[in-house]
């Protein structure tokens, strides 16, 4: 018999990576996902059917659902994904943040302790719970949140940890700097900048080589934040490599390299040889009240132990971004000059 696995949070990125890399390994895989009128599954829209991959209509601020669907499914792995993942926005949303990033982890563990105490759990952690501690930061590093968002997803870690020691579960959590890929949701910076760029790009195609004019500006907020971008295709092998280990434990993946926001947008430019301070205007709307400043992980527990280590650089990772949208574009404007 092969293995089981639950993701929470499956239709989002990582979780899509994670199923087809489960899947790929010959797991059964159940998707835990919200129940919602709009469609939500286009990123594994190409898993649904197969007789190995079965979603579950659920959520994690359900505890009695959750209790009722480990026990039933008995599953060897869980990675909980599920979150409301957007640090600015919870600054609006600071209660609803709190319920599923923290209320729901918790209602995860009672249901494994309760129903299925021989499943083994990963828990999303973020390395937003460092705040502004000097990078690089690893898993010793102090966690001071600065945002809603991270407080709960801090309640959520010293959960996992709460757990592993007061009741032996397998319990992990992966402290993840930020990962990105073409399937990233697009209010997130990096995806907001390679789909523009790549409007950008159809729209000069179709006009001489040279921007529209008027074309409308990017508007963003703080481009000196750094970051730690890292390819959501390399991070989820990473889970899967710590709830292989003998004993669980706390890991940082990131790329091992900062780069700013401005940079990020440098880079994306590039490959229209237009310099992006001609196209990108700054609205302090999208300051937030408290920043990250500078992020930059030491995953050297995570490559010493798991043997991990990322295959997608950052050049790589915004090139493989912008060309993925200028793809979508075309297919996009193609239809529309069709119609
Ligand atoms: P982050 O990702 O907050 O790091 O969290 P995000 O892409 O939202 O922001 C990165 C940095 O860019 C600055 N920024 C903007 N951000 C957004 N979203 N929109 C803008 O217009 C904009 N302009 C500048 C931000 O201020 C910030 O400094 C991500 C999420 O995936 C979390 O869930 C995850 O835990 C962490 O990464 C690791």
């Amino acid at each position: 018999m092969g293995k089981s696995a639950l993701i929470t949070g499956a239709n989002g990125q990582d979780g899509s990576y994670l199923a087809e890399l489960l899947l790929e390994k010959g797991y059964r895989t159940f998707g835990l996902i919200r129940r919602s009128s709009t469609v939500t599954t286009e990123r594994i829209a190409h898993l649904i059917g197969r007789p190995d991959f079965e979603l579950i209509a659920g959520d994690v601020i359900d505890a009695t659902g959750l209790l009722r669907i480990i026990k039933r499914i008995q599953p060897d792995e869980v990675y909980n994904l599920a979150a409301q993942s957007n640090v600015g926005t919870s600054f609006d949303t600071p209660a609803a943040t709190f319920e599923v990033n923290a209320l729901g982890t918790l209602n995860i563990l009672e249901a494994i302790r309760a129903e299925s105490p021989g499943s083994r759990f990963y828990q999303a952690s973020t390395s937003e719970l460092f705040g502004n501690s000097p990078p690089p930061q690893n898993e010793n590093t102090p966690m001071i949140p600065r945002s809603p968002y991270a407080v709960a997803k801090l309640a959520a870690h010293s959960l996992v940890r709460l757990y592993r020691e007061a009741y032996g579960l397998f319990a992990c959590a992966g402290i993840l700097h930020n990962h990105e890929s073409e399937r990233r949701g697009e209010e997130f910076v990096t995806r907001k900048i390679t789909r523009y760029v790549a409007r950008l790009a159809v729209a000069m195609e179709n006009n001489a080589g040279t921007p529209p004019r008027d074309w409308p500006k990017l508007i963003l907020g703080n481009l000196d934040a750094k970051r730690d971008w890292s390819f959501a295709g390399d991070v989820v092998r990473g889970m899967w490599l710590m709830l292989q280990q003998d004993q669980p434990g706390d890991f940082v993946l990131a790329s091992g390299e900062s780069h700013s926001v401005r940079e990020f947008l440098e880079q994306a430019f590039k490959p229209l040889g237009l310099d992006y301070r001609d196209f990108v205007r700054i609205d302090p709307k999208f300051f937030r009240p408290a920043e990250v400043d500078y992020l930059w992980g030491d995953a050297t527990k995570a490559r010493e132990v798991l043997g991990w280590s990322p295959r997608v650089s950052f050049e790589e990772l915004v090139t493989r971004m912008v060309e993925s949208d200028v793809a979508r574009e075309r297919d996009r404007h193609g239809l529309r000059c069709a119609s």
